[in-house]
């Protein structure tokens, strides 16, 4: 095939793969996914690789499930691996036999590469060999590691200003590699560290730092086990944390209520099978929840607040003992604004919001009046929104009206997605670092940090778009395909000099390049890794402040490959001159690297002894402890705005959220077995009688468009299918729709991309 007049797709192929529908289930995990993930391993692992591994995930001394950032019960575990059937999957994708070599980059073009769906480039193996496409070149070319580094110190060091160059992590590093990879990008000159985490859960770190003194959840496993009642928000846990129905499990069986709110009615969260339980597979599982609310898209802050107001009214009427004055008088600021605010609101206009009933919030308000015991668990539902800072600060005041944080059974769970993205933070991957940790750095290692904030990834995009960055280098992810507005996004990257990508499997962002582009193999979690003839761990921080080691078991599939840890290293070494930091010793021994840690972040005393013990060690959470480390010293009540959500006459609220098959823009398979959809993943869930309206039938070919600030933008081939969701909302997957969320609307106190409230028009198409 002649590639020379042939375009670079820069997003998912408009292909049709035969889809076959039949509707939402109610239960998850099950018979069905355990032989689902066994059928996953089977396939693509070798016998006794796939044993090997099943015994050692998420063992004390086996390594941490690259899955999902749920904690590991402290004691307790299941002695055939503390796994899920999407753990499973995302172990068998990383621990392939398959290996991709510099053959097949010689066969094919890059423009050729780019016509594969996400799920076929998944299929190609694990990257192999550094490879490296020069100007004007169709064809990568294997280089050695040597001319690799060589080719990017020279890149960045013919730069204007180190802030022309942006440095992207996906969450999977490791506490090791992502302190390693600060320190060089600070000792090179920027702070421009975006990372996954701005486009994530980079809303609850905002929110819960204002309101209650620290950027993390505040409960521990155990606080999940013993709550009276969790209220599950803008969360799908039986698709991207089963883990964490165990533990909803516990609380039930413990007397616990769950209270549901989602435009969805997912399968995990209405009910469960424990695959490790034979009883419950018996008898056909345990009922998660016990209120579900069917909000509409971005309706969370409308239902808080009608939810408080409720609150409020039976405290009064029933004698005043169901809001905890006394927490709030010792502990926080700004109560009577706040309650003076909801004594207030458009009742009505909160319930239109929501698309709830004022009996379901009645029901809600029932379930947690004489509770204290209150947990709120939250993920992208709540986060991805222009208003998703508010969205947590609204889940805090309730929390605080009840006096429900810094006790047990109490708090604040926001349920991170990467395995280490939490731990990648605290290790300094921030584009708005705290001068304290600066000052720590530049004294530990005599360097001098700048001191300018660097740039987040909606900054980023930006500033390659408008040729003011012009080397960009990700330490794993998928950026193109992880950030919105994909065809912005790929002009932006298209203008760099240089694109630098170190992974493991090959993806979109490697094949929509910059004038140069390098791929750089690493490494997976699952991997022996070894430096200087000693066997190395790492060491990674889950959702609950846990940091635990975690050490690979199988042979690397290449010998080429080297430790993200060892690439950091080497390009320091090849990029920085006249270093005093002793990057040798750093990388040929671990230890050294949790040494300097330990004496720069607070919280790793001893890191290298304490991180030994099975289990590890939790980190300090002054929330945790009910000690709020805020500028007053108190936690604080906040006064939200109800959000504005009109829309033009024809236009629909889309979100765009995860497959069961899929890791973010990986593409595991094809299947959405809970929702009841298979073998396609371009569809988009609508209301029947919104259809009926617009005069669609199921499987109707649709082409969507967004209008934001007068940009139109285009993703077409669409099959709409009939679905349980509120009227006017819809829902489509990630990655294939994120040409349609607009690189201009994100939250506007954390930059989250919005890409659950995209306002878009959807016509026929053929
Ligand atoms: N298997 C698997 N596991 C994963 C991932 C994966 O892709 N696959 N990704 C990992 C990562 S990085 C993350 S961040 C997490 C993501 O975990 P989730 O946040 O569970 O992922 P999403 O699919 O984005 O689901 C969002 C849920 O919020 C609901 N929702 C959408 N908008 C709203 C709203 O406005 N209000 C409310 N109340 N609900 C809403 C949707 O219906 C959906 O159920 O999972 C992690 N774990
Ligand atoms: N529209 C829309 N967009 C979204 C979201 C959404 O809900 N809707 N969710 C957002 C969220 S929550 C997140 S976290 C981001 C995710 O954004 P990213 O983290 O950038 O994306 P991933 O798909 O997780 O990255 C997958 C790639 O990582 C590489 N990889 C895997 N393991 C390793 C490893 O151990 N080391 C290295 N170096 N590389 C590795 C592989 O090459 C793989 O192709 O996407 C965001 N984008
Ligand atoms: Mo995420």
């Amino acid at each position: 095939m002649s590639e020379s007049n042939k375009e670079i797709k820069v997003q998912p192929p408009e292909k049709f793969t035969g889809l076959k529908f039949d509707g939402p289930k109610e239960s998850s995990v099950g018979k069905a996914a355990i032989g689902s993930a066994m059928g996953q391993m089977a396939k693509y692992m070798k016998p006794a690789d796939a044993i090997k591994l099943s015994l050692k995930i998420n063992q004390k001394g086996g390594f941490d499930c690259p899955g999902c950032a749920w904690p590991d019960p402290d004691d307790d575990r299941s002695s055939i691996g503390e796994y899920c059937e999407n753990g499973i999957k995302a172990i068998a994708e990383e621990a392939q036999k398959k290996a991709l070599t510099s053959e097949f980059f010689s066969k094919y073009s890059v423009q050729e590469i780019s016509e594969l769906s996400d799920f076929e480039m998944g299929k190609t193996g694990r990257l192999t060999e550094p490879m490296f496409l020069d100007e004007g070149s169709s064809h990568y070319k294997s280089i050695s590691w040597t001319e690799a580094f060589q080719l990017i110190a020279r890149e960045l060091n013919q730069l204007n200003s180190p802030d022309e160059a942006l440095f992207y992590t996906s969450g999977r590093t490791s506490n090791e590699a992502a302190y390693l990879y600060q320190l060089f990008v600070r000792a090179y000159g920027t702070n421009n560290l975006p990372d996954c985490s701005n486009m994530c859960h980079e809303s609850s770190g905002v929110a819960l730092s204002e309101t209650v003194g620290i950027g993390k959840g505040s409960v521990t496993l155990q606080d999940i086990h013993e709550a009276e009642v969790l209220i599950i928000m803008g969360q799908n846990p039986g698709t991207n944390h089963p883990r964490m129905l165990s533990a909803i499990e516990k609380c039930k069986v413990n007397g616990g209520k769950v209270i549901s709110v989602n435009p969805l009615p997912e399968a995990g969260l209405i009910k469960y099978t424990d695959p490790q339980s034979p009883k419950r597979m018996l008898t056909n599982g345990i009922k998660i929840t016990d209120l579900f609310l069917p909000i509409k898209i971005n309706g969370d802050v409308a239902f808080l607040k009608a939810l408080m107001y409720e609150l409020h009214k039976m405290d009064i009427d029933q004698g005043g003992d169901l809001i905890d004055y006394d927490f709030i008088e010792k502990h926080t600021n700004g109560y009577e604004d706040f309650i003076k605010a909801i004594s207030q609101i458009d009742y009505m206009a909160c319930l239109k919001q929501c698309g709830l009933e004022a009996k379901d919030v009645r029901a809600a308000a029932k379930m947690i009046a004489r509770k204290e015991k209150i947990i709120v668990c939250w993920a992208m539902g709540l986060t991805q929104h222009e208003n998703g800072v508010d969205n947590i600060k609204e889940v805090v005041n309730l929390l605080l009206m009840k006096g429900a944080i810094g006790k047990p059974g109490a708090g604040t769970c926001p349920v991170r997605g990467h395995s280490n993205v939490q731990g990648d933070r605290t290790m300094g991957i921030w584009e708005a670092p705290k001068d304290s940790f600066l000052d720590k750095l530049d004294e530990v290692h005599g360097i001098k940090s700048p001191r300018a904030h660097g740039l987040a990834v909606v900054p980023a995009i930006n500033a390659m778009h408008e040729g003011k960055a012009k080397v960009f280098f990700a330490m794993g992810g998928n950026f193109l395909s992880a950030t919105p507005d994909t065809d912005f996004t790929a002009k932006a990257l298209q203008n760099c000099n240089l694109t630098v990508h170190v992974s493991t499997k090959l993806n979109r962002s490697h094949v929509v390049h910059g004038k140069k582009a390098l791929i750089l193999p690493c490494l997976g979690r699952t991997d022996k890794d070894i430096q200087n003839g000693q066997e190395q761990f790492v060491s990674c921080e889950n959702s609950m402040g846990v940091v635990q080691s975690s050490q690979g078991v199988l042979s690397p599939p290449s010998k080429h490959l080297l430790s993200e840890v060892r690439i950091v290293a080497e390009l320091a070494k090849a990029t920085l001159k006249n270093s005093k930091i002793d990057w040798e010793g750093l990388a040929s021994n671990y230890d050294n690297i949790r040494a300097a840690i330990e004496k720069v972040i607070p919280g790793f005393e001893q890191y290298n002894e304490k991180v030994r013990k099975p289990g590890g060690f939790y980190l300090p959470n002054g929330a945790r402890e009910g000690k709020f480390n805020t500028t007053s010293g108190k936690a604080e009540f906040t006064v939200i705005d109800l959000p504005k959500h009109e829309l033009a006459e024809d236009e629909f609220v889309m979100m765009t959220i995860r497959s069961h098959d899929q890791y973010n823009t990986t593409i595991y398979g094809l299947n959405d077995r809970y929702r009841g959809i298979y073998n396609e993943r371009r569809v988009v869930m609508m209301n029947e009688e919104d259809m009926r309206d617009k005069g669609f039938k199921k499987a109707d070919v649709v082409n969507l468009t967004s209008h934001f600030n007068g940009v139109k933008r285009r993703a077409n081939q669409f099959i709409v299918l009939p679905y349980p969701i509120p009227r006017t909302n819809v829902a489509t997957y990630f990655p294939e729709a994120n040409a349609l969320v607009p690189i201009d609307s994100f939250s506007r106190k954390s930059m989250t991309p919005a890409s659950k409230m995209v306002r878009i028009k959807i016509e026929k198409g053929e």
